[in-house]
């Protein structure tokens, strides 16, 4: 993506305080926005902060920031609806579809067991699949994939074409999910989310796709998850770097982001 200057657009929400104050973790949002867009992105993501059912915020952060290194576009991956009855087998499924990526059975086992403490997490977990240890030393901040878009009207025609709901929240999960998994690095993800009124969760890989579970916890439920499983990685730095900053745009059709 070149030509135009682009700006990467963050928020953050929580209760009874900021984030690092103790508060509750109530939303977060990334954007990347022309300049003309930027009063769009921002009114989108005050908008998903203050209408959120984990609670009302008393304090909110947005931010915009230029973003300097070109915009690699990436194909959404390939998307699945597993449908499960119960949690208990959603979690099943979850843990054979990780295998079935690459992950070894002792690192998938720690993780469900250390999957209470990764609620607390904000962004999400680096977990590396040799040492079977978290190993992205961020505590309560985690690792916050950053910088990723998917622009409205090609997601609204991807998802019409894949009988997929017209969701945001799809959408934003699916780009990070296709970020992440494009790491050389990242061997799986796995996620469902911390909202009390969302079940759903997935596992996705390169190979795999994106898999959507369509049970992963009860509803009322505010804890969830978000972990990367990695392997071979020689600079974690570099790492939670690229998964940080490096700017990315989902592009499902064959038309530039920018052309009308
Ligand atoms: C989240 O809401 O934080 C994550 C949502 C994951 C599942 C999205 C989907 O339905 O595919
Ligand atoms: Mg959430």
């Amino acid at each position: 993506m070149q030509g135009e200057t682009y700006f990467s657009v963050r928020m953050r929400a929580s209760q009874n305080g900021s984030h690092e104050n103790g508060g509750k973790h109530i939303s977060g949002g990334e954007r990347l926005a022309s300049f003309n867009g930027l009063k769009d992105a921002v009114n989108a993501l005050l908008d998903k902060g203050l209408s959120h059912s984990r609670g009302k915020p008393d304090f909110m952060q947005v931010q915009f920031e230029r973003v300097d290194e070109p915009i690699r576009p990436l194909q959404p991956l390939q998307i699945e609806t597993n449908e499960v009855c119960t949690a208990e087998d959603g979690r099943v499924l979850a843990a054979a579809l990780l295998s079935k990526a690459g992950v070894p059975a002792q690192s998938i086992d720690k993780v469900f067991q250390e999957i209470d403490q990764y609620s607390d997490v904000r962004g999400a977990v680096l977990f590396d699949i040799d040492s079977g240890k978290r190993i992205d030393g961020r505590e309560e901040k985690g690792v916050r994939v950053s910088r990723l878009d998917w622009p409205e009207a090609d997601f609204a025609q991807w998802a019409a074409s894949h009988g997929a709901p017209l969701n945001s929240r799809i959408k934003e999960a699916l780009a990070i999910a296709t970020k992440v998994c494009r790491h050389p690095a990242v061997i799986a993800e796995l996620c469902w989310s911390d909202d009390p009124d969302y079940i759903t969760g997935y596992v996705a890989g390169q190979k795999l796709g994106y898999q959507r579970i369509t049970k992963m916890k009860e509803y009322g439920d505010e804890s969830g998850c978000r972990v990367f499983f990695v392997d071979g990685l020689t600079d974690l730095k570099t790492c939670i770097d690229d998964l940080e900053k490096k700017p990315v745009l989902i592009q499902a059709g064959g038309k530039r982001w920018g052309d009308h």
